[in-house]
């Protein structure tokens, strides 16, 4: 019984842990391979403020909208304001990409399209306005919350299990 009840908490719990972005990744192109400004990793919440998704969303998560789908106007927009299409950033700079085809362009090419690069720019510190300070603090905000929330109910089905 504790069993079962255990194994059910934990899977909320991933699947808690696991939500916020993913189901929008294949809906842009790439959305999984977008670089961080910030260090070596990906960028996995594209549209967020911080880099695990969930939470605030930046300038090219309030133009994506809720669950619509890689338009015209989304790739011609320049999001961000930093001179690169949205397009262009995410490796479909002639807009031909619609979800389900192979990721397009190269990866080496691809920027974010919801943050100013580069980042130390006059222009793009203005623009980014305090964003990539909170994006590249480790842990921050949502993802902090959502890591405590996985990590208590983890407990609570050890606590069950024994
Ligand atoms: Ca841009």
């Amino acid at each position: 019984m504790h069993g079962k009840l255990s194994c059910l908490v934990v899977f909320t719990s991933l699947v808690l842990y696991g939500q916020g972005y993913q189901p929008f990744q294949s809906k842009i192109p790439n959305g999984d391979k977008v670089p961080s400004p910030c260090d070596d990793n990906l960028w996995g919440g594209v549209g967020h403020l911080v880099p695990g998704g969930g939470g605030v969303r930046n300038s090219f998560g309030k133009a994506f909208g809720n669950g619509t789908s890689w338009t015209k106007d989304l790739c011609e927009a320049d999001s961000d304001g930093d001179g690169k299409t949205n397009g262009e950033e995410l490796g479909d700079p002639d807009c031909t990409w619609s979800e389900g085809d192979p990721a397009p362009g190269d990866v080496a090419d691809l920027s974010h399209p919801g943050i100013c690069e580069p980042t130390d720019s006059k222009e793009c510190t203005e623009l980014n306005d305090g964003l990539v300070l909170d994006g590249c603090s480790t842990y921050s905000g949502a993802t902090q919350m959502r890591m405590l929330l996985s990590v208590l109910t983890l407990v609570l089905a050890f606590i069950l299990l024994f």
